[in-house]
């Protein structure tokens, strides 16, 4: 037994950021180290992505309980993981997923396994008297990542007329991190004032970003322009604008067919996507596009990577769920240049530590995110600064489980002590 050695796990259900339930794992060590994690949950989830295993049972949150995830936690995990030493994650990750034994994990569930997996770390990183960041990362982690910040929702995340899920700030182009959140948020505010000048709702939606009834996709690209320049920030040097379509949300047959359906802008191919693309990428300064067509679209996303890639960054969300088996695809079939990054989409850290490196070896960017149900854990912030990616996406300057990441990131920034970095990359 060492000091770092497991004596005690306990699950239990709270609520994520829409009042859904989800996983929150205690975690405590022999040294005394406690710690505690919670699970996030997405809305425009990838086919593939590993499975949230949910009660089912209508009589409780509508059948979205986790009781089950939290007694597998309890009583099976529990049994297998006290005793293993915090340090050893990806022997507990790979203990964990044996245990399950399905590919998807739909037995103990990802909700359960990646409860337990971020506690571990935590729980190594502070029995180690080390900073989560600096533990996953090593010593020389220390850039922080560009923040990718999501001040117009549409799609899955709103009750809007946007198909597009997610229009972000990107502050590329300043200084610092603390200097870049403040260019972001300074826009975010902006654009509020924008809206309701305009007798638009400031309403928000699940990531924090407005949500309002627009009369088309593109008008949300001018009004980000106007709030970039009304806060006195030039479009395309300090600030760029990264979309996240999520386009499986409105396609019809997740191959190659869509319906625009919230803006009315009716029925599309992968084609005419690709020349709606074509247009605001020569006109707008857009730096990166996520999920420009649907997960099974292999084909329409090789061939917007084909146009575009040597100009943005092309990422895979819903078509690459984190897992290495569909990135290597994408990597041999060029379908995309970066892939995003999700914990809970694969379910344990090793496997996410894995996805990145799988990236980062074959010379693609990949972009750490959040969930659209969070908590206010802030193991992201950390994770995305041990991964060096560059740039991250965790929601707008308003909701406190979103600005508890950028806060965390804050933080980290402060504790190097002028010895940050901060670029692109
Ligand atoms: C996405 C995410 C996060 P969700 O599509 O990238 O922004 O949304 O968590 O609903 O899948
Ligand atoms: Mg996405």
């Amino acid at each position: 037994m060492t000091n770092s050695t497991i004596k005690s796990i306990k699950a239990l259900e709270i609520l994520d950021s829409r009042g859904n339930p989800t996983v929150r794992v205690l975690m405590e060590l022999e040294d005394g180290t406690k710690v505690s994690s919670s699970v996030p949950s997405g809305a425009s989830t990838g086919e593939y992505e590993a499975v949230e295993v949910r009660d089912g049972d209508a009589s409780r949150y509508g059948g979205k309980g986790v009781l089950n995830a939290v007694a597998n936690v309890n009583d099976k995990i529990a049994a297998l993981v006290v005793g293993m030493d915090a340090k050893e994650q990806a022997k507990i990750d790979r203990a964990m997923i044996e245990l399950d034994g399905t590919e998807n994990k739909s037995n103990l569930g990802a909700n359960a396994i990646l409860g337990v997996s971020m506690a571990a770390a935590k729980a190594a990183a502070a029995s180690s008297g080390v900073e989560l960041y600096q533990y996953l990362g090593g010593a020389d982690a220390r850039r922080i990542p560009v923040p990718c910040m999501n001040i117009l929702n549409g799609g899955e995340h709103a009750n809007n007329s946007v198909d597009f899920q997610e229009f972000m700030a990107v502050p590329h182009g300043a200084p610092t991190f603390s200097e870049g959140l403040r260019y972001v948020a300074e826009t975010f505010h902006k654009l509020e004032k924008i809206l309701a000048k305009k007798g638009y709702s400031t309403a928000k939606g699940d990531e924090g970003g407005y949500a309002p009834n627009l009369g088309s996709n593109e008008e949300a690209m001018e009004l980000i322009i106007e709030a970039i320049k009304e806060a006195g920030y030039i479009p395309g040097k300090d600030i760029s604008i990264a979309i996240d379509s999520a386009a499986t949300s409105f396609s019809t047959d997740k191959k190659g067919h869509y319906d625009m359906k919230w803006s009315g802008a009716g029925k599309k191919t992968s084609d005419d996507l690709i020349a709606i693309a074509k247009v605001w990428i020569e006109k707008y300064p857009i730096i990166l596009w996520e999920d420009p067509l649907a997960e099974e679209d292999w084909e329409g996303f090789a061939k917007f990577t084909a146009e575009f890639g040597d100009k943005i960054e092309v990422v895979g969300d819903d078509i690459f769920v984190t897992n290495t088996k569909f990135i290597s695809r994408g990597i041999k079939e060029h379908t995309a240049n970066s892939s995003l990054i999700k914990l809970n989409q694969i379910g344990t850290v090793t496997e996410t530590v894995d996805a990145v490196r799988m990236c980062r070896d074959h010379g693609w960017r990949y972009f750490l995110s959040h969930r659209s149900g969070e908590t206010a854990d802030t193991f992201l912030a950390d994770f995305a600064v041990a991964m060096d990616g560059g740039h991250l996406k965790t929601g707008s300057a308003s909701r406190s489980e979103r600005l508890a990441k950028y806060n965390r990131l804050l933080e980290i920034e402060m504790m190097l002590e002028g010895e940050a970095l901060y670029s692109w990359k």
